[in-house]
């Protein structure tokens, strides 16, 4: 899974990158824009797996993300074509919004307004696709005049519906693809379809005055605080100072970035980690929510989903509770699930497959 960071200059999209893969990379004040981008493969960290892993005595293999770092983007520029494929390779996008006050800093529209920095970037991610979109009919209408095909006729249709629901500024995420239109316009990869995650970066005094922008995920947006400067100092701390700083700052119940972004994300994309515990390892797993046994089984391996007869399934709690499979079982905690069933977050699945 990729999930791309961007936002305007200077809104401490570095400082986020670094805070998520305990990279170095530069952090500057006073620098212009960059093109530069970063990128770097993280475990999700998991606290159920570690423990899963040291009930069973087997390594943890942790889920991964990418994270890039696409660097600054001004508005109107997102039509340039590195920063454009950053984007558009992500499977969700994360707008960092600056919301924390430094005079040293320029904000590039002059002063520090995260509701309107939000405002504008779906402005731009709508705009963009809406260039796409007429690019692509423009095209189309002229191979339509030399030659006739339901194919492209179906496209050029379903992309008039689609610039008709842009131009109404509405967001490509809300527009009701049928399974096979959105088979036909997955090349596009279109920007405001994406998952969209604003993440407004406060400091201590800016934290609880702009709390009322923080909102849980529906339609595929939610928008979340972070204390960027704050949280790397904190960091830097041992573990016992950072507890009474916190306080100091007013802080004492501050999520940091590392534990709750992955979670967010999660609940944004609507993914759920399920478990494999075995000989060789504790593993765990990411997909969509709803997916049933027999797709999870394929995502494991094809031989498993070939075979697959049933799946014997716990959650990871009574597991450890019962003291693993063979306790579980006798207490009859172990439950035999079918190819349809929906796997839920945070459940052990152990599949049984033919060879
Ligand atoms: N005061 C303050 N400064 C911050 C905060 N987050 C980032 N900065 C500063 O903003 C500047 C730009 O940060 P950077 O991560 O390089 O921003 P980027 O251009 O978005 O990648 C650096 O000087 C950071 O120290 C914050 O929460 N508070
Ligand atoms: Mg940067």
């Amino acid at each position: 899974m990729i999930l791309t960071i961007f936002g305007y200059a200077k809104t401490g999209k570095t400082l986020l990158f670094n805070l998520l893969t305990e990279k170095k990379e530069k952090v500057d004040k006073f620098s212009a824009a960059s093109t530069e981008f970063h990128k770097a493969v993280v475990d999700v960290p998991d606290p159920r797996l570690e423990k899963l892993a040291a009930f069973s005595g087997t390594p943890p293999v942790h889920a991964r993300i990418e994270f890039l770092d696409a660097g600054a983007i001004s508005l109107g520029e997102v039509k340039n074509s590195t920063f454009l494929d950053l984007l558009r390779r992500a499977d969700g996008l994360v707008h960092l919004v600056r919301a924390f006050a430094d005079e040293e800093i320029v904000h590039p529209q002059g002063t520090v307004d995260p509701g309107r920095d939000i405002a504008a970037m779906e402005e731009e991610l709508k705009a963009t696709d809406y260039l796409t979109v007429e690019k692509r009919l423009e095209r189309l209408a002229v191979d339509l005049k030399k030659m006739k095909s339901k194919e492209l006729q179906e496209e050029s249709d379903l992309l008039h519906k689609l610039k008709a629901f842009l131009e109404a500024g509405k967001a490509l995420r809300l527009y009701p693809f049928s399974e096979g239109e959105a088979v036909q316009v997955r090349g596009f990869r279109f920007l405001s379809a994406k998952p969209l995650l604003h993440l407004v970066n406060a400091d201590e005094n800016t934290l609880r005055s702009h709390a009322g922008l923080a909102a849980p995920a529906r339609d595929g947006r939610c928008t979340a605080l972070f204390a960027g400067r704050i949280e790397r100092e904190l960091l830097e701390l041992a573990p016992e100072e950072r507890a009474v700083f916190q306080r100091e700052y007013g802080l004492d119940g501050y999520r940091y970035i590392r534990d709750g972004f992955i979670q967010t994300s999660y609940s944004l994309m609507d993914l759920i980690s399920f478990f494999t515990v075995g000989k060789d390892e504790t593993r765990a797993w990411t997909v969509e929510k709803g997916t049933n046994a027999f797709v999870a089984a394929g995502k494991i391996h094809s031989d498993i989903q070939k075979g697959f007869i049933r799946a014997e399934v716990i959650s990871w709690s009574d597991f450890l509770e019962c003291g693993g499979f063979a306790h579980a079982k006798e207490k009859g905690r172990l439950r035999l699930e079918g190819k349809e069933y929906a796997v839920q977050d945070g459940e052990i699945v152990h599949f049984r497959f033919n060879t």
